[in-house]
């Protein structure tokens, strides 16, 4: 594979000093995230055996990191002289995570002002080591490193990564390994979501229930949420961390400069608690902890006892954790249970509140006071601005960027992790044969695009933005390999967002990084998603011709394609600029490297029909997360994927009523109109009910028809329009107008309940 020759070819630049070629060949630095200023300057540092690490105490963190990391040279030899590498507490610098390094042919010196910077500094220099430092022994027993002066601070203060351990549950080992690979990214904050409503995941010693009876469930769904009916695997599932394990995971996790932030949700997502505390609930009655994913109605009722029991956990939490932030959740709780209650009720009105998203507020205020009481502050998901936002609270802006502007306007942190650019748990490539995931599209490119300051945002009001963090959502993570499967590479694209800024950034540089990095993810036995070998294609119209576009992410590498179904291959035609689109036809297609095919087969099947090169219109614009291809997308000759709304072909509307307008430039004569509509109400998507059809003709002769959909269907409701007419007359038209209404409200008992249906439209297909 021409993969591992480039590295081979790296790896010898770095190996085999002497070689007259390499002065020609300059050493790129490969490190991600990419830091602040490189400048390379002549020589090399060679690292042996004989090499002297000096460090002051502070330092001992990050000297001993490196130590670790030059142990693993062979040491059975005796070539080499003594150089040294120097720590140096510099207690000027004024930004506290801001390192400089300074390679010279005798000396390397890392100047620092703190511990945590000082060992960002290390891990610049382990990504300037050969790959193979990853691996228990590196094989080699001297390397060079270029000289050069690095100068290097994060934008961001807080850099994060977010687990969810209780839809699913990993081990210690697995989310240590987690840790070293966030480490390496210069990530410094580990958000640990240890319980909701599938499974309580912490030992409270007060409520040994909670381990008993919250941490277990009957079962779990199996498929996707959307597959109806709902079927179920019959095994149960779950477990907890013990206090010691925890203790355990945030030593280790503060000695790679991480702190350990957990989320203890509330008042919703507790089903799972209130299966063992049915007392904690409104209607006293016993629950189960949930097998199957979603909102739940179950939530804690806000009582005197409720406080008590939430008092007594955080206690325990914090004994254990030492951050300065507690999670207390705040998203996603319905408020039918407190509607419904006599007690919530009476407080509502003895407190003056207004409704019941003045009560989530009292509540979330009420356990801030407790927890500001014992110096700690919390942060909650952006529903906690509704009914009045903590005093004292930093918000973590999840469902867009709205929340965020809201809250920095109010001069509160804010921490960014909108659904578009940091859901992890999204398909991150069109493939067809992705691992099953959530749904939504996040591809690698987008996340390097994040720019976490909302541009609503003044200079000042920007300074609340404390950072960003990817969220890893487990609902459709059952292994550790999975987890990996998702966070990889994206967690390195983020960490470029974090720490890098968007000054410093350039995608193309990132992907040259990303290929090479490859090697160092395989050394550490993490399975990554490697998608940088993919196709990305596009349909181009010009008036009455059509053309298709491939393009692949890496540099000097080949395209060759089939149109007749069958596989690529090295003889199959090799793609110049275009492919022009004359018939309905099939593209397989694939990147090729050195006569080998790499990355997978990209097939996409066209089928022309007579609405496309037309001009199309839509009265509303698409959410931005789910844009597809625009407009023309839908008159494109390429359908959607049937699974998954996010791809580059559905259109997502939220709420709104949509008109499309087709417009032909010449009268066409036509006998039908098809598409199809996402009907995913787990994702609170929902066809229409009804759509209005209006055809005009170049004569202005009109004909209107209203369709009834039929809602329930499945995944995929399909509209199949044929006209009613005498045998062999077909209907002449210029126009074609589609009104199709929203759905409307969510109803009661369904997912999102009393919010707007999304419409999620597929190609217009006309005949
Ligand atoms: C929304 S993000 C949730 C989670 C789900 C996630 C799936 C948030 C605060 N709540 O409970 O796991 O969507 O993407």
């Amino acid at each position: 594979m021409q993969f591992k020759k480039i590295c081979l070819l790296l790896f010898l630049s770095i190996s085999c000093f002497g070689c007259k070629q390499e002065e020609k060949q300059p050493f790129e630095i490969q490190v991600i995230p990419i830091p602040k200023h490189i400048q390379k300057s002549n020589g090399y540092f060679i690292l042996n055996s004989k090499t002297i690490v000096e460090f002051p105490e502070e330092f001992e963190v990050a000297g001993k990191f490196l130590e670790d990391l030059l142990s693993k040279l062979s040491i059975n030899t005796n070539s080499g002289t003594s150089n040294r590498i120097v720590f140096i507490l510099n207690s000027e610098m004024t930004n506290e995570e801001a390192y400089h390094l300074e390679i010279k042919k005798k000396l390397i010196t890392i100047s620092a002002k703190t511990r945590q910077a000082a060992f960002y500094g290390v891990q610049t220099i382990r990504q300037l080591l050969p790959a193979s430092f990853e691996l228990d022994k590196a094989p080699l027993d001297k390397v060079k490193i270029p000289c050069l002066n690095i100068e290097d601070e994060p934008k961001f203060s807080y850099r994060g990564m977010h687990l969810d351990v209780s839809r699913h549950m990993y081990s210690i080992e697995f989310i240590k390994k987690y840790i070293d690979a966030m480490a390496m990214l210069k990530m410094n904050k580990f958000h640990w979501h240890l319980t909701d409503d599938q499974g309580w995941r912490i030992e409270i010693k007060k409520y040994p229930k909670l381990n008993e009876i919250s941490s277990f469930r009957e079962e779990t769904l199996v498929g996707h949420y959307n597959d109806q009916p709902h079927q179920f695997d019959g095994k149960i599932y779950g477990g907890f961390y013990t206090q010691d394990q925890i203790k355990d995971l945030i030593a280790y996790a503060k000695e790679r400069m991480i702190t350990v932030i957990p989320e203890i949700e509330m008042p919703g997502h507790s089903q799972a608690v209130i299966a063992a505390y049915p007392e904690l609930g409104c209607t006293g009655e016993s629950v189960e902890v949930a097998t199957k994913w979603g909102v739940f109605e179950e939530i804690y009722c806000v009582t005197e006892e409720t406080f008590e029991f939430l008092e007594n956990v955080l206690d325990e939490v914090m004994k254990l954790f030492p951050s300065k932030y507690i999670h207390i959740g705040g998203d996603e709780a319905p408020k039918i249970r407190w509607k419904n209650s006599q007690v919530c009720q009476a407080l509502i009105k003895a407190k003056g509140l207004a409704n019941e998203q003045e009560l989530q507020s009292y509540f979330i205020k009420r356990i801030e006071t407790y927890l500001n009481s014992k110096g700690r502050e919390i942060i909650g998901w952006d529903e906690i601005l509704e009914g009045g936002l903590a005093p004292n609270a930093t918000v973590m802006s999840w469902r867009g960027t709205k929340g965020a502007i809201e809250a920095a306007k109010s001069k509160h942190d804010v921490v960014m992790t909108p659904t578009s650019h940091c859901y992890f748990d999204y398909y991150q490539s069109e493939n067809e044969d992705e691992p099953l995931a959530i749904g939504g599209f996040l591809p690698l490119d987008k996340v390097y695009h994040f720019n976490p300051v909302p541009d609503k945002l003044t200079k000042e009001e920007s300074k609340y933005i404390l950072g960003a963090q990817g969220n890893l959502w487990t609902e459709y993570m059952p292994s550790e390999n999975q987890v990996e499967y998702m966070a990889f590479p994206r967690m390195l694209a983020l960490s470029e967002v974090v720490w890098s800024g968007t000054e410093s950034r350039d995608y193309i540089d990132f992907v040259k990084r990303l290929e090479y990095f490859h090697e160092r993810l395989d050394n550490l036995n993490i399975n990554y998603a490697n998608h940088l070998y993919d196709l990305n294609g596009k349909m181009i119209s010009e008036d009455t011709t059509q053309y298709f576009k491939l393009e692949t992410l890496t540099d000097g590498k080949e395209i060759r394609y089939t149109l007749n179904g069958t596989s690529p291959k090295l003889n199959s035609t090799l793609y110049k600029d275009s492919i022009p689109v004359l018939e309905t036809m099939t593209i397989s297609a694939a990147v090729f490297d050195n006569e080998k095919q790499i990355g997978k087969t990209y097939i996409q099947p066209i089928k022309l029909h007579k609405a496309i090169g037309a001009k199309i219109s839509i009265d509303k614009n698409p959410h931005k997360a789910y844009l597809g291809s625009g407009a023309e997308g839908l008159i494109n000759g390429i359908r959607g994927n049937d699974n998954r709304y996010g791809d580059k072909e559905w259109l997502g509307f939220w709420g709104d009523d949509i008109e499309i307008l087709i417009e032909f430039k010449e009268e066409i004569e036509m006998n039908s109109i098809k598409t199809r509509f996402y009907n995913g109400n787990g994702q609170w998507i929902y066809a229409p009910r009804f759509i209005d059809l209006d055809f005009v003709s170049a004569h202005g002769v009109k004909l209107r028809d209203k369709i009834e959909l039929e809602t329930n269907e499945g995944k995929i409701v399909n509209m199949d329009y044929q006209f009613n007419k005498p045998e062999n007359s077909s209907v002449k038209v210029k126009k074609i107008t589609l009104s199709i209404p929203n759905y409307g409200k969510i109803l009661e008992g369904k997912q999102g309940a009393g919010n707007k249906a999304w419409t999620f439209i597929d190609e217009i297909i006309v005949n």
